[in-house]
This record gives structure tokens, C-alpha cells and sequence, in this order.
């Protein structure tokens, strides 16, 4: 009976509360419309993008970084950036081409024995198991050098780069089969295969595309290149492909514009490439099955090698009905099968419509042989007739499509009409358009283009911004527009400007799906994933050297580095193995060496390796390049080249003044007093966490267990301080104190963040005008001298409320006109011992009222304060 009295009242409550708090927000909300000429719209659409401080977005978005050869990691639909992955190129923070092990990364996609350092990134894409994203891997492709990188999506670190061994571009991948069995690769620009010069003039007798089947090994996320194949085919320019799912699975489609086959020569007076290259009316889709091609590129007598690598020719894929060609209307561009599978939706560049091939008819045609002849190489073209379900006219430019969660319904984008388009591909009628801003390219729904397409959004990639943003120069950012897709129309909600290159294309996943880690098991190369051979742990530094190499063995840990003093000989090979000790999250220390061009990023638990030849005299200091801790400046030391030919004669010391016995033994014992009453309050904390069972939650535990790390490296400093002391060298003794101190206040740090946690998990759960109160309690001021559970520069407030006659009204006239009370004996009792007065903090009414709420909260917990 009482407990449902009590739950009324806290209805009651919180009801008074919200419509209090509603009314109070909508003046304050008018204000701002007003300030900022914002209308209703405006601020709904605002509401729906914003996320509160610690918020975290339901999607996840990857999207190329064009030519910056990096991928931007984001967040729907906060719109939020989150990361730049270093992939084909550099990128200094992360260390990713500064330290040996990324190096090693970079150095897989040397090209004929040449670095390219900067790729041309279009199509990431994400593994898949049964057509839907498993949230594990991501594969980008580069154009401009025909490469594929791997990410592994549990600490967001490209693992791997294979360079294409017969394509000299590359555009149509990267897309994965529907378990991830392959990775789709298709030439853009025809080449010769092999490395030798061929005539123009040999163009379609030595020129030729394809598509590489990249095999993926999907327990250990790497592109084995041994079990990759490649199908040749005709020299026509392929484009972007997809695989097959379900009904189709098995099949792959890759789009082609150029079947024409021209070679341009705008040079010598001849039309130029883009007048003969789309002079035919239709190009062709290639339709292939590439599990037959597979079984049959396991046959010696069914390949070539050409520079080591297995090619399917188009005979045997012909001769074994493994490869057809379908006409497809003017330069195609997107090609993007429906999650069942059955459908493939192609636009053409050129022309106004969407082709909406039917799978079910292609096999029926191909079953029955319904070709309308074949191709200059022997290939059967189905019968376009044959093969269509139908087309919709949707407007000029129809490039991409995006599938949504609603059966039949589809988004297109429209690059000259710079419009999306909503229409449904089963009755092919259209059902509503947007404009967006401007010329867009591609567009990204979330997992729009797996068998399990969630609605929700559709980004909008746009190629122009024109004056979408402030002027920053002639090179303007690209855009990605938000647009809701939820309601009956679409709504643009917020735009994004993005800085680093085209974004070509996006992937957007459930971040309920990602699973990344905070901290590797010591030692690891995160490259590899394999225990590094220079792990070091506390107490194994050390510089060996062996002639002219001189390996140093390093660690890094709040807030120093050990060894602080490097001295090598000029012309030594310098190899540094650096282990960040660390365990607690988001404790990363980077690493340089000033002037040798060398960085790393030191995730917890990571080893990396630093390499150089010391070739130049003189003093270099090193640092940690993280803002690390509070003595992140102090954690330095230095890297002293010695010439080995010249002599060198020390300065003069400086006869420093020194301390008197007596000075020094005062600072000890004044140290070892604070570091006793540091201690205390650190076994106070630990037993609360182990009264209160805080190894029952695994957030809690990880903080105390991090905790307890640096608390357990005491004892050795404390050995050392005793041993100096007993050696006569207080100083020694006082700086090995001082080192226990440091421990103690990380100690302390976490420690009070684990039991702040635990604190949460274990109280009772705080009413909204509670919380209310505990942020008033917090901006209003108040815990500038109150310290809940502890007296401080003010009294503590624990039980506050009970220490006055009708303490709530008593409390709340205090908080409201403080002045009034000097006078009060209990009060000028206070105002002598803290030699403070308690001010005004101008706290309006219904402030007064939560914080009192809060302080009600307190005192029903007041046992875990
Ligand atoms: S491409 Cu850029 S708009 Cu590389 Cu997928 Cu279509
Ligand atoms: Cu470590 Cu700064």
C-alpha cells in the first residue's frame, strides 16, 4: 500500500515536472527561434539531429575520402564526424606511415616496386554473412592504383593492401559476396594485363577489362591473393558491379560504358573521347556466375597466369555458360540488386530512366537460349526485351539506388536533375522527389543495399556545394545532406560539409552491430594482430647495441618514459620498441623523436617500433605527443648524437646551492605525510568497492582493476625510497616518494571514477527533478564549496534537510536570500569556522525546488557517500 502511494506521488511529481520544465523551455525556446530566425520546421529538424552530450547515434556511417585516400568514419543522425582511417595514404596522428609497423601496411600496396602514397577511394564496403553486415570488416578500393585495403572494424585499423596484379585502374569495387566467400574488383579503364607496351591501334586485340574475384578469408579478415582469380573480359570500360544475393546468389553484375570500344585522339583532329564513347544507344551488363568460374579456375587447363596470377579467359567462361552480356541503355553508371535478390536496378548516366531487370527472367532466357547474337569476343547478348521487369522515367541523370525498409520502395539519385527520387521498382510507378544541393553522386541508406535495408535515412553525397557553406576559396567542401525518409515525404534535415576529398560512397550500419575494443593485450602489434617481438614490460627497458645497431626497449606509461636518456654514435641504425603499459581506456601516448620525421600512436597495450639512422650530431629531444595526464609535458627525455671522432670537453659545473640536512629531512617527512593521507583516502575508496561488490559490474570492474594497477606498482617505489634513504640520499628518497604520489593520484583517479560509477549502479533511481537538481546543484555553483559526503570548503549536506526545524522551507529560504541568515547563531557559527559566507547564486524557483529533490535523493543513499 505504501510503496503505490509513494509511486503516485513520484507520478505526480514528475508531471509537475515536465510540464514545468516544457513550459519553462518553450520561452526560452521562442527566444532563440527569434535570435537565430528559425521557424517550427527548423527546430523539429534540429531535434531530430541533435544529440546530447554523451548521446551516441543509432548508425554509423563509412564513407570514402576520395583522393584523400583515407575513410571518414560518422554518426547518424547527429552527422557527427568520428574518425579519419588512414588507408592508402599517411596520416600523421594515428602514426599510420610514421612507425615501421604501419609502414609494413603501406608497403603492401607498393606498386612495380614504387610507393604510392595517396590512393583514390570510391566504394568502402562491409563484410557480410547472409547478405546482411556482420559489423567485422571493411574493404575500400583505389582507383587510381588498382588496390583493395582491409579495416578491421574492432579498432578501426586498415590490416591489409592488395595490389591488383593485371588491372592498371580500377572502379567497381569494393563489394562483397553474400557470405563474404569474395570481393568484387572490375577495371574501369582498359589495359593491357601484362606490363609491356601495346599500340593504341591494338586496342581490342590487346587491351582488355575484367573482374577480379578477391578471396576473403573471413575469420582472419585477409584477401587471400593465391585463391584470387581473375575473368577477363572485353575491352569495354566495366564500371561498378554488385553481387548477388539469395535468388541471385552465385551471380555478380558489373555495368560497362565505352562498348564502343573507341580510343579517342582529340590530338590528332578526331572526335574526342566522351563524343565516341557514348555514341551507341546501349552499353552491356555483364552477367556472370562467378561460384561456376571459381570451380573452374581451380583447373590449370581452365586458366592463364599472367604476372603470377590465375585468369579465367572469356572462351572458357563462354564455353562453360558462365558469362553473358545483357544491353543496358547509355553509360550506365549504378547497378544495385533488391535485398530477395530477384531484382537488378540499372541507371544510365545518359539516360532518363531506371532499368529494372527481372533475375527470374534473365536465368529463363539464358535457359533458353533467348540471345539476340553475340559480341565481337563470342559472348551470347540476352535479349534486353527478355530480361526487363520494366522501366520508370525518373529524371535526368539517374546514377545510384538505395533499397528501404518498405517492400518495392527505392531511392535514386539524379546527378543533372539534383533531385533523390522515391519510387517503387515492383509496379515502377514514382512516389515523391527532393531536391538536394547540388549534383549529387552517390546516396547511402542505411544497409540500403543488404538483404535487410532499415529506412530510416538516406544521405545525400553531393559533388557541388556552391554556396551551401562559408566561402573557403575556390575549392569548395563536398556535402552530405541528411534527408528523413521516415514520413510520407522526404524532409532534408541538416547538411554536413566535408573536407577531404569526393566522398564517392557511403555505407551506413546499426552501431549496435560494431563491436570495437578499448585496449590490446600487452605487447601487441595491432597490424598483425601477434604479440610484438619488442613487447617490453615495466622493469624490462633497456638499450642494447650491437656495432652499429643500437636497439632500445621502451615504455611509456602516465607519466614518463622509460629510458629518458637514449645516447647513440652518429650513423647508427636507431631501432626504438616502444609498449604503452597502459590498461585504462583512452590512455593513448604518441611518440616522436623531434627532426627525424617519426611518429606513433601508443593505443593501451600497443607496441610499435620507431626506426632511423641517427645521421645527423646534437641533442633531439623526444616527448609524448598525447596530452596524456597532468605531467604529459614532463613526459619527455632525450635522444644525444655523439660524433664518434671528436673529443668533447664538458662545461664547467655549476656549483648549485644545496639544501641543509635539516631542509631536506623536513620536505621527507612532510612528503611520506601527504602520501599517508593520500592513502587513506584511497583505502577508503577500495573497501567501499569491495563492500559493495563492484567486481558484479564489468564497467565498474574495469575501472577499479585499472585502479588497482597503479596502486600495485607502489611497493617497488616505496623499495627504493627506503633504500636511498638508508643509503643517506634523502634527495633520492624524496623523489622516489614523490614518484608514490604520482601513482596515488591515478590511483585516486580512477578509483573515484569506479566508485562514482558503482554509486550510480547501486543507489536508488533519481527522480527527473532529482537530476534537475543534481545539474543546478553542479552549474549553479553550489559544488564549488559542497562536497556530498564530505566536509570541504563548506559543510556537507548529507542530511541537511533534517537539521532544521521545517527543513525543506528552512533550506529552500536559505538557498533563495542566504543574507538573511548571517544573523542566525547556527549560521554565524558557520561563517566563523569556514570563513566563507554562503552567497546568493540567484537559483529561480523551480531550481530551489529540484536541487531540494537532489539533496532528498542523497540522504535516501546517504550510506554510499
Ligand atoms: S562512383 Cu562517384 S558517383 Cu566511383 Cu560509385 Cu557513382
Ligand atoms: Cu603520454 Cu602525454
Amino acid at each position: 500500500m505504501k510503496s503505490i502511494s509513494k509511486l503516485a506521488q513520484l507520478c505526480v511529481a514528475a508531471t509537475i515536472a515536465t510540464t514545468a520544465s516544457y513550459a519553462a523551455s518553450g520561452s526560452a525556446l521562442e527566444k532563440v527561434m527569434k535570435e537565430r530566425g528559425l521557424n517550427e520546421q527548423d527546430v523539429v529538424r534540429a531535434a531530430k539531429t541533435y544529440n546530447p552530450s554523451g548521446v551516441h547515434d543509432k548508425y554509423v556511417i563509412f564513407s570514402s575520402g576520395g583522393q584523400s585516400g583515407q575513410v571518414i568514419v560518422y554518426g547518424v543522425p547527429s552527422m557527427r564526424i568520428l574518425k579519419y582511417i588512414g588507408v592508402f595514404t599517411p596520416e600523421p596522428w594515428q602514426g599510420y606511415g610514421y612507425d615501421e609497423e604501419s609502414k609494413a601496411v603501406l608497403a603492401q600496396g607498393r606498386i612495380r616496386g614504387k610507393d604510392i602514397t595517396w590512393g583514390d577511394t570510391h566504394h568502402p564496403a562491409l563484410s557480410e554473412i547472409d547478405g546482411k553486415y556482420d559489423g567485422r570488416w571493411l574493404a575500400i578500393n583505389d582507383k587510381a592504383n588498382p588496390r583493395i585495403a582491409i579495416i578491421d572494424l574492432h579498432d578501426f585499423e586498415t590490416k591489409q593492401i592488395v595490389v591488383n596484379p593485371v588491372f592498371k585502374s580500377e572502379h567497381g569495387g569494393s563489394f562483397f559476396t553474400p557470405n563474404s566467400e569474395y570481393i568484387i574488383e572490375t577495371a574501369q579503364y582498359a589495359a593491357p594485363f601484362d606490363n609491356n607496351y601495346h599500340s593504341i591501334e591494338d586496342y581490342k586485340e590487346s587491351y582488355r577489362g575484367g573482374v577480379t574475384m578477391w578471396k576473403f578469408n573471413h575469420d582472419i579478415g585477409r584477401i587471400v591473393e593465391k585463391d584470387s582469380f581473375t575473368i577477363e573480359l572485353p575491352p569495354y570500360m566495366q564500371d561498378i558491379s554488385d553481387s548477388g544475393k539469395a535468388y541471385s546468389d552465385g551471380w555478380a553484375f558489373t555495368n560497362s560504358f565505352n562498348s564502343e570500344m573507341y580510343t579517342g585522339g582529340i590530338e590528332d583532329g578526331l572526335p574526342p573521347n566522351e563524343a565516341g564513347m557514348s555514341r551507341n544507344d546501349t552499353d552491356f551488363m555483364h552477367v556472370y556466375n562467378w561460384k561456376k568460374l571459381a570451380e573452374l579456375a581451380k583447373d590449370k587447363k581452365n586458366v592463364k597466369i599472367i604476372n603470377g596470377h590465375r585468369v579465367v579467359p572469356m572462351e572458357v567462361a563462354v564455353k562453360n555458360d558462365a558469362l553473358f552480356l545483357i544491353p543496358e541503355p547509355k553509360s550506365p553508371h549504378g547497378v544495385d540488386v533488391s535485398p530477395d535478390g530477384k531484382y537488378i536496378i540499372v541507371c544510365g548516366k545518359l539516360d532518363t530512366h531506371a532499368s529494372v531487370y527481372s533475375m527470374e527472367k534473365i536465368k529463363a532466357a539464358i535457359k533458353n537460349k533467348k540471345f539476340i547474337g553475340k559480341d565481337p569476343y563470342g559472348i551470347n547478348i540476352i535479349d534486353m526485351k527478355a530480361a526487363l521487369h520494366g522501366q520508370v522515367e525518373l529524371g535526368l541523370g539517374p546514377l545510384h539506388t538505395q533499397y528501404s525498409n518498405k517492400t518495392g520502395e527505392v531511392y535514386t539519385s539524379l546527378y543533372v536533375d539534383s533531385q533523390i527520387v522515391k519510387w517503387n521498382y515492383k509496379d515502377l510507378k514514382i512516389i515523391d522527389k527532393i531536391n538536394v544541393h547540388y549534383n549529387i553522386g552517390h546516396l547511402c541508406g542505411m544497409e540500403g543495399k543488404t538483404s535487410d535495408p532499415q529506412g530510416d535515412y538516406i544521405i545525400a553525397l553531393n559533388k557541388l556545394t556552391i554556396d551551401r557553406f562559408q566561402q573557403v576559396g575556390p575549392l569548395h567542401p563536398q556535402n552530405h545532406q541528411l534527408i528523413d525518409i521516415r514520413g510520407k515525404k522526404m524532409d532534408m534535415l541538416v547538411d554536413m560539409p566535408i573536407p577531404l576529398g569526393e566522398p564517392h560512397q557511403a555505407v551506413g550500419i546499426r552501431a549496435s552491430k560494431l563491436h570495437t575494443i578499448v585496449r590490446y593485450k600487452m605487447g601487441t602489434n595491432t597490424k598483425t594482430g601477434k604479440i610484438h617481438k619488442g613487447k617490453t614490460l615495466a622493469g624490462q627497458e633497456r638499450i642494447e647495441r650491437d656495432g652499429n645497431k643500437v636497439t632500445v626497449y621502451a615504455t611509456l606509461v602516465r607519466s614518463h618514459i622509460n629510458p629518458e636518456r637514449i645516447t647513440v654514435n652518429k650513423g647508427d641504425e636507431v631501432t626504438i620498441y616502444m609498449t604503452n603499459l597502459e590498461r585504462a581506456q583512452d590512455e593513448t601516448h604518441g611518440f616522436t623523436v623531434d627532426n627525424y620525421n617519426v611518429h606513433a600512436s601508443l593505443e593501451p597495450g600497443e607496441t610499435s617500433t620507431l626506426k632511423f639512422v641517427a645521421d645527423r650530431e646534437g641533442v633531439f629531444p623526444y616527448y609524448c605527443t598525447e596530452f596524456c595526464s597532468a605531467l604529459h609535458l614532463e613526459m619527455m627525455g632525450y635522444l644525444m648524437v655523439k660524433d664518434p671522432n671528436k673529443t668533447y670537453v664538458s662545461a664547467t659545473r655549476l656549483k648549485m646551492k644545496t639544501m641543509s640536512p635539516e631542509e631536506l629531512k623536513a620536505e621527507y617527512d612532510k612528503v611520506v605525510a601527504v602520501n599517508a593521507a593520500t592513502d587513506a583516502v584511497i583505502v577508503s575508496v577500495v573497501t567501499f568497492l569491495k563492500a559493495n561488490h563492484f567486481e558484479k559490474y564489468t564497467d565498474v570492474a574495469a575501472l577499479a582493476t585499472d585502479a588497482l594497477d597503479q596502486y600495485g606498482q607502489i611497493p617497488a617505489q616505496k623499495k627504493k625510497a627506503n633504500a636511498a634513504l638508508k643509503a643517506g640520499d634523502v634527495e633520492k628518497a624524496i623523489l622516489f616518494e614523490g614518484m608514490i604520489w604520482q601513482y596515488m593520484v591515478k590511483t585516486a583517479d580512477v578509483g573515484i571514477r569506479a566508485k562514482d560509477t558503482l554509486v550510480k549502479h547501486i543507489s536508488t533511481k533519481q527522480s527527473s527533478a532529482a537530476a534537475n537538481g543534481e545539474i543546478a546543484f553542479g552549474e549553479g555553483g553550489c559544488s564549488g564549496c559542497h562536497v556530498v559526503g564530505k566536509v570541504s570548503s563548506g559543510p556537507d549536506l548529507t542530511g541537511v534537510l533534517g537539521r532544521h526545524e521545517d527543513g525543506i522551507k528552512w533550506v529552500a529560504d536559505f538557498i533563495k536570500h542566504p543574507e538573511e541568515k548571517y544573523n542566525d547563531p547556527y549560521i554565524k557559527a558557520m561563517i566563523d569556522y569556514f570563513k566563507i559566507k554562503m552567497p546568493d547564486q540567484h537559483m529561480s524557483d523551480k531550481e530551489v525546488k529540484d536541487i531540494i529533490e537532489y539533496f532528498k535523493w542523497i540522504d535516501e543513499n546517504a550510506n554510499l557517500f
